[in-house]
C-alpha cells in the first residue's frame, strides 16, 4: 500500500506485526501509536490496526500498523492480513527460545503471502528482561544477517528502540518507493535508468521476472 494523497500525508504504508503469541506485538503497537503499555495480554477477535503519522526524510508518512488478534496461536492468519503490506516487524521474545525457533516459519509465511520487496525488521523484544535472557543478541543478529533482515532488540515496556524500529522500516520503505518513482519517471521520459535491462540480442532470453506487487 503506497498511495499518494495530497492533504494529510504524502504516503500511506501498511506494516504488519508477526511472530508467536505472547512476544509483545500488541504492546509494541500500543507503545508506538498511543505510548501505552499493558501487563495483561488481551486478545480481541478479528484483525485490528492502528495508525500514526510521522515525518520521514521531510515527508509525512502515515503508518498503518496491523496487529493480529490472537489468530497466530492457531497459525490461522489469513492472506488478507499480509496483502498490501510494505513492511513487517518479525517479533520474538528474547526470554523464550521457542519464539526464536519459530522465526523460520514466520519468514516462510511472510515470503509466501507478502510482496517480494517487503522491508523486514527482526525485533528481539523484552530486552528489559536481560536476567531471563534465552537468546543472545548475537544469535538474533546472525539470524537477521543470514536472512537479510534489519535487526534490533526492543522493549515495549521500557519504550526502548520501538520508535527506532518503526522509523528505520519506514525510512527504508520510503527510499524504495521514491527510487521506484524515479525509475518510473525515467522510463516515462525514455531514459534508461540504472539497472535497466536493455535487450540487444533479440533472443528469447528476455526478462521473465513477473511484476513485484501482489494485489
Ligand atoms: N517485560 C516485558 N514484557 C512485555 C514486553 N512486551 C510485552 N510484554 C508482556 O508480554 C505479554 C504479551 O504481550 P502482548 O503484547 O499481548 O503479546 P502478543 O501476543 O504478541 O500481542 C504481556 O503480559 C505483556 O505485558 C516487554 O517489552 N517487556
Ligand atoms: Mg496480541
Amino acid at each position: 500500500m503506497a498511495s499518494r494523497i495530497d492533504s494529510e500525508y504524502d504516503y500511506l504504508f501498511k506494516i504488519v506485526l508477526v511472530g508467536d503469541s505472547g512476544v509483545g506485538k500488541s504492546n509494541i503497537l500500543s507503545r508506538f501509536t498511543r505510548n501505552e503499555f499493558s501487563l495483561e495480554s488481551k486478545s480481541t477477535i478479528g484483525v485490528e490496526f492502528a495508525t500514526r503519522t510521522l515525518e520521514v526524510d521531510g515527508k509525512t508518512i502515515k503508518a498503518q500498523i496491523w496487529d493480529t488478534a490472537g489468530q497466530e496461536r492457531y497459525r490461522a492468519i489469513t492472506s488478507a492480513y499480509y496483502r498490501g503490506a510494505v513492511g513487517a516487524l518479525l517479533v520474538y521474545d528474547i526470554t523464550k527460545n521457542s519464539t526464536f525457533d519459530n522465526l523460520q516459519r514466520w519468514l516462510h509465511e511472510l515470503r509466501e503471502h507478502a510482496d517480494a520487496n517487503i522491508v523486514l525488521m527482526l525485533a528481539g523484544n523484552k530486552s528489559d528482561l536481560n536476567h531471563y535472557r534465552a537468546v543472545s543478541e548475537q544469535d538474533g543478529q546472525s539470524f537477521a544477517e543470514k536472512e537479510g533482515l534489519l535487526f534490533l532488540e526492543t522493549s515495549a515496556l521500557e519504550s526502548y528502540n520501538i520508535e527506532n524500529a518503526f522509523h528505520t522500516v519506514l525510512t527504508d520503505i520510503y527510499h524504495i518507493v521514491s527510487k521506484k518513482a524515479l525509475v518510473a519517471e525515467e522510463a516515462a521520459l525514455g531514459v534508461p535508468g540504472k539497472g535497466t535491462a536493455i535487450n540487444v540480442g533479440g533472443g528469447a532470453s528476455g526478462n521473465t521476472k513477473k511484476g513485484c506487487c501482489s494485489s
